[in-house]
């Protein structure tokens, strides 16, 4: 019961069309028209597009239907693209606090010639297009207000946890014990769970009639948030063991004295010269022999072994979890075709 994604693609055009042509309204120049199109496409387009699928995937099992009818098929795929948006809001902004050289196989949209600084206001004109959007196709919907409001306390969600991800990853001054298990769990919640996971989910509720914070919000959270914070722990093993060509980015959590999976596994295993090696090695942006020690000790530690056997751990008690969900409030497949989506991915 997959969504075509060529269908879904293909529907991005009239959204860029719709931001386009309500802008002469707000006094645009054809200057500012073609520099808004060239920013959005630049962005929004080019990932994976997981969590917008999903949106329409999950109208699809909700509602039973292989097909569903072109109006809600609509509206399902502009709920799909506002998450896609939104996460294109987050990525532009996180690669300047990140400095992170690449996204999407392609230079991070802050390191273009005539981009720079100007990317943090781009990046909020792409969370604006979000509500434009959603004006124009759900403002006459009875769910409006609950969709805004979703979006609004998902972002602030994403933001705090981005918060806490940069305050544990200070320039400059490394401190190991700022990182805990409790402290990643807390960063991976907020910044991913609730965004990429939780929100295409709830969105589609909202669609299929559900009423705002109704239980069956409630048992999507219970499975969606832990598959969330796999999701992440995914990301950040990925930052070191994948494959650029593979990931479209060049990882930079090392160097960037970040609060990774990786490092507070190791943390809980390092003996005391062990961990020195890690102080005098972690959160170093050059030269490049710093981050090769922290990724040697990784190996001495054997820390993919570790991550497999989460992996293998992680992936059977999500099973169990959506084994129990009671059907009558959401079908369990919901979860299963997200679960089936991630489990062991390596991009
Ligand atoms: C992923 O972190 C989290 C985000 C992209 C949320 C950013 C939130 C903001 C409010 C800007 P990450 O830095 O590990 O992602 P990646 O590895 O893709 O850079
Ligand atoms: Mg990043
Ligand atoms: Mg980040
Ligand atoms: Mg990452």
């Amino acid at each position: 019961m997959s969504t075509s994604r060529q269908e879904f693609i293909d529907f991005f055009p009239q959204l860029t069309a719709d931001i386009i042509s309500e802008l002469p309204k707000f006094g645009a120049t054809d200057e500012m028209i073609k520099r808004i199109k060239e920013m959005i496409e630049y962005n929004v387009l080019g990932g994976k597009m997981n969590r917008g699928l999903s949106v329409v995937d999950t109208v699809k099992i909700v509602r039973g239907e292989s097909t569903l009818p072109s109006d809600i098929n609509e509206k399902a795929m502009v709920l799909g693209w506002a998450v896609e948006w939104l996460q294109a809001f987050f990525l532009v902004a996180d690669d300047i606090m990140d400095e992170s050289p690449t996204r999407r196989g392609q230079p991070a949209w802050y390191r273009n010639a005539d981009v720079g600084i100007l990317a943090i206001n781009d990046s909020f004109i792409l969370e604006a297009c979000i509500y434009r959007l959603l004006k124009k196709y759900f403002r006459s919907t009875p769910y409006y207000m609950d969709l805004v409001e979703l979006l609004l306390e998902t972002s602030y969600q994403t933001e705090l946890g981005q918060m806490v991800d940069l305050l544990t990853a200070p320039e400059n001054d490394i401190n190991l014990d700022r990182f805990s298990i409790a402290k990643h769990r807390y960063i991976v919640e907020y910044k991913t769970a609730y965004y990429s996971f939780y929100l295409p989910v709830a969105m589609a509720l909202l669609m299929t009639g559900s009423a705002a914070g109704s239980e069956v919000f409630e048992v999507a959270k219970q499975i969606l948030i832990p598959l969330g914070i796999y999701f992440q722990v995914q990301d950040d093993y990925l930052d070191c063991y994948g494959e650029p060509e593979v990931i479209g980015k060049v990882g930079t959590d090392i160097e960037d004295n970040k609060c990774s999976w990786l490092v507070v596994q190791a943390l809980d295993r390092v003996s005391a010269e062990q961990r020195q090696v890690l102080n005098d090695n972690y959160g170093r942006k050059a030269p490049a022999e710093h981050a090769l020690r922290v990724k040697q000790l990784y190996k001495e530690l054997e820390i993919e072994k570790v991550y497999r056997a989460y992996e293998d751990k992680t992936i059977a008690e999500l099973q169990d979890k959506i084994s129990k969900v009671d059907e009558s409030l959401v079908p369990r497949q919901v979860f299963t075709a997200f679960l089936n989506k991630v489990a062991k991915r390596s991009k």
